[in-house]
């Protein structure tokens, strides 16, 4: 594919940390994903607690505190490139990926994907925290592809972002001996002070370095926030700690090629608590 990024955008996105790309996607492969997420809404009314099962046994399905079938909640769906062929389609070959490879190629390795789905009026926030932290790698290009699977708008719980924090620390979340990961209260507040919304309609997608702060609020909106979240790395970017979310994929090499190289960055942080329960939502709600 031809590259997408012009010079500005990349700088863009190395000076503020993120990007975002609207017509990113097909249309066609945001209707197959919109349709393949309702039908994993309907079957979700039939539980009442985390459910599936991934390969490291953790559940694939996770539901909020407030699910019912009348008002479903479901929250996470890990490893989704295991179950459609179209999620597995976009890594490989859309418009995002390729502005992936433009930002930090050209060798591009795939590390794990999800969706996280905010369903109308319903409870699921974000806290503020930095990926790079739940997923450190020997360097940080790192990113992640946020996809709008639907119209994201300042209601629906969009994705808050702190431009420059890229260039800045990596905040601890680790609390008191618990990893809750999030940012200490503080770190947090200052963030908020200023966030920017990260909006627009879907068939877009926001790349997202590793290290840039983000947060999201509730969904107290009537229509859904569902994003469907893949993160690539520079192919010489070896991970530290377990991957969070393992697939059959991890590790696959989707541009350029295997040089044999593994290059490192200079920086010092707490090692992530590998997650026990259903998603980073569990672990978030400790703190
Ligand atoms: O779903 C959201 O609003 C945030 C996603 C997120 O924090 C992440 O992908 O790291």
């Amino acid at each position: 594919m031809s590259p997408v990024l012009n010079a500005t955008q990349i700088q863009q996105f190395k000076d503020e940390g993120y990007l975002l790309l609207e017509d990113a996607i097909d249309a066609s492969q945001i209707a197959s994903i919109q349709a393949q997420f309702a039908e994993w809404v309907e079957e979700s009314k039939q539980h009442t607690e985390a459910y599936g099962v991934t390969m490291d046994g953790r559940p694939r399905f996770d539901v909020e505190v407030d699910h019912s079938p009348e008002h479903p909640a479901l929250r996470r769906v890990a490893s989704p490139t295991e179950l459609s062929e179209t999620c597995f389609d976009i890594v490989k070959n859309s418009a995002a990926s390729q502005a992936v490879v433009d930002a930090i190629g050209p060798n591009i390795r795939f590390h794990h994907s999800k969706f996280n789905s905010k369903l109308p009026k319903t409870s699921t926030v974000v806290k503020w925290h930095q990926d790079f932290t739940f997923e450190p790698h020997s360097n940080d290009d790192t990113v992640t592809v946020l996809v709008f699977v639907d119209d994201v708008t300042l209601e629906n719980g969009p994705l808050l972002l702190a431009p420059g924090s890229n260039k800045g620390e990596l905040h601890s979340l680790w609390h008191d001996g618990v990893f809750t990961g999030a940012m200490s209260d503080e770190a947090s507040a200052e963030f908020e002070k200023v966030a920017v919304p990260c909006v627009g309609k879907a068939g877009s997608a926001c790349l997202m370095s590793g290290r840039v702060a983000h947060a999201s609020r509730s969904n107290q909106s009537d229509t859904a926030r569902t994003l469907f979240i893949y993160c690539l790395t520079a192919a010489d970017a070896f991970p530290l700690s377990p991957n969070p979310l393992p697939s059959e994929h991890a590790g696959l090499l989707i541009a350029g090629v295997e040089t044999g190289k593994v290059r490192g960055t200079a920086f010092e942080m707490e090692v992530p608590e590998v997650p026990k329960g259903a998603s980073f939502f569990t672990q978030q709600s400790q703190s």
